[in-house]
C-alpha cells in the first residue's frame, strides 16, 4: 500500500539531515505550517466574508480584504512569537524588524525574513497568491536582544526557505538546503501530504515570466532577450510562451515545475527593479539552486548580494540554469 507522508513526519524524518539538531527547526518549520493553515483558511473566505457583509448586519468587507496582508502579517508574527523558536522577524508589512524579548526569545537560534502575503494585487481578484519565507542563525550571541546585523546576512546562509502557494491547491514548497520538497494541503483532513517530491527545474524551459508593459523601462540588454524570446527558431524552442500572474510565488511554481525564465529587472524608472532581497528574491533563489536552477541579479548570484537595507531591492532574474545564462549574455553584450 502507497504511504502517504505527511509534512508533519517529513520534517522529523529530515531532522535527522541536521545531527546536531535539538529539533528547534523542525518546529520552526511546524510553526509556520501552522500560521500557513490559519492564513489559508481566511484567504479561501475572502470573497464569501464580503457576500456575507454585504447582507448581513455589519459590512466587515471591503476593508478585510484590503487588510488581507496585514491578516497574514499578523496571523504568523503572533504565531511564531507563541511558539518561542526565533528571536526576531523581519516582515515586508514592517518598518522595521521585531525583536522578541522574552528569555525564550532570547535563547532562541533562529530569526525569520518573511514576505506574509505576496502579490497583493491579486488579492481582490482571486488570482494566486503567496507566503514566503527564510530562515537565518542568527550572528549575535544567544541570550541576547537580535540585532539588525542577524537580518543582513547574505542569502548563502539561509538555513532554510520556502513559500505557500494559495492556488487551485494551497502547496507548501520548502528546502533546507538537502533538495526541495512540495506538500499539497488537504483540507478536508487539515494536513500537507508530500505531493512534489525532490522538485528540480526540467532539463529545458520555453515560459518567459515579466511585465512587459515596462519594455519601454528596460536597459538594452533585457529588450533584446526579449525579441530574441519572441524569436521563431524550432531548435531552441522559439518563441517562448509568454505566461506572467503579477504574484511572484505563482509564476516562480509554474516555471520551477514546467521550465521557465522569470525577470524583474531594473527599469528607468525603478533602477533596482521591484522586488525585495531579503524576503522575496533570495528564499526564491536558495530554492532555485537547490532545485538545479540559477538566480542571478543580471550580473551575479543572488545569494552572494551582501545586503545593507533590511527593505533593499534588486533586479531578479531566476529559473533554468541555460536561460539565465543566456540573460545575463544578453545583459553582458547589451550595454
Ligand atoms: P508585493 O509584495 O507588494 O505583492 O509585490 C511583489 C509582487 C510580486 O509577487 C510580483 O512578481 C510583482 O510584485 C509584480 O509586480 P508588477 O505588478 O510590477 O508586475
Ligand atoms: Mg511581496
Amino acid at each position: 500500500m502507497e504511504r502517504h507522508i505527511t509534512l508533519g513526519e517529513f520534517i522529523i524524518e529530515n531532522q535527522k539531515d541536521f545531527p546536531y539538531a535539538k529539533g528547534d527547526l523542525s518546529a520552526l518549520l511546524s510553526s509556520i505550517k501552522l500560521a500557513g493553515k490559519m492564513v489559508n483558511k481566511s484567504i479561501n473566505k475572502a470573497g464569501l466574508a464580503q457576500i456575507l457583509g454585504k447582507v448581513g448586519k455589519e459590512n466587515i468587507q471591503g476593508e478585510s480584504q484590503a487588510k488581507m496582508d496585514v491578516m497574514a502579517n499578523d496571523v504568523f508574527i503572533s504565531t511564531l512569537r507563541n511558539r518561542g523558536e526565533i528571536c526576531g522577524l523581519a516582515s515586508e508589512e514592517l518598518e522595521d524588524y521585531v525583536a522578541f524579548e522574552d528569555d525564550i526569545h532570547k535563547e532562541a537560534k533562529y530569526i525569520v525574513l518573511m514576505d506574509p502575503l505576496d502579490g497583493s494585487s491579486n488579492i481582490d481578484v482571486d488570482i494566486t497568491i503567496g507566503t514566503i519565507f527564510s530562515i537565518y542563525h542568527r550572528i549575535s550571541p544567544i541570550g541576547t536582544r537580535v540585532t539588525k546585523e542577524d537580518f543582513l546576512q547574505p542569502g548563502k546562509n539561509q538555513v532554510a526557505a520556502g513559500y505557500l502557494i494559495y492556488g487551485t491547491s494551497t502547496i507548501l514548497v520548502y528546502t533546507t538546503g538537502n533538495g526541495v520538497n512540495g506538500f499539497t494541503f488537504d483540507p478536508g483532513i487539515g494536513s500537507f501530504f508530500l505531493s512534489h517530491p525532490n522538485m528540480k527545474f526540467p532539463k529545458e524551459g520555453s515560459i518567459y515570466s515579466v511585465n512587459e508593459g515596462n519594455y519601454i523601462h528596460f536597459p538594452k540588454g533585457i529588450k533584446k532577450l526579449i525579441k530574441w524570446m519572441q524569436e521563431l527558431d524550432k531548435d531552441s524552442n522559439r518563441p517562448y510562451t509568454a505566461r506572467y500572474t503579477g504574484s511572484l510565488v505563482a509564476d516562480f511554481h509554474r516555471n520551477m515545475l514546467m521550465g521557465g525564465l522569470y525577470l524583474y529587472p531594473q527599469g528607468s524608472t525603478a533602477p533596482k527593479g521591484k522586488l525585495r532581497l531579503l524576503y522575496e528574491c533570495n528564499p526564491m533563489a536558495f530554492l532555485t539552486e537547490q532545485a538545479g536552477g540559477k538566480a542571478s541579479d543580471g550580473k551575479g548570484r543572488i545569494l552572494d548580494i551582501i545586503p545593507k537595507e533590511l527593505h533593499e531591492r534588486v533586479p531578479f532574474i531566476c529559473g533554468n540554469s541555460e536561460m539565465v545564462v543566456n540573460a545575463e549574455k544578453f545583459i553582458r553584450e547589451n550595454k
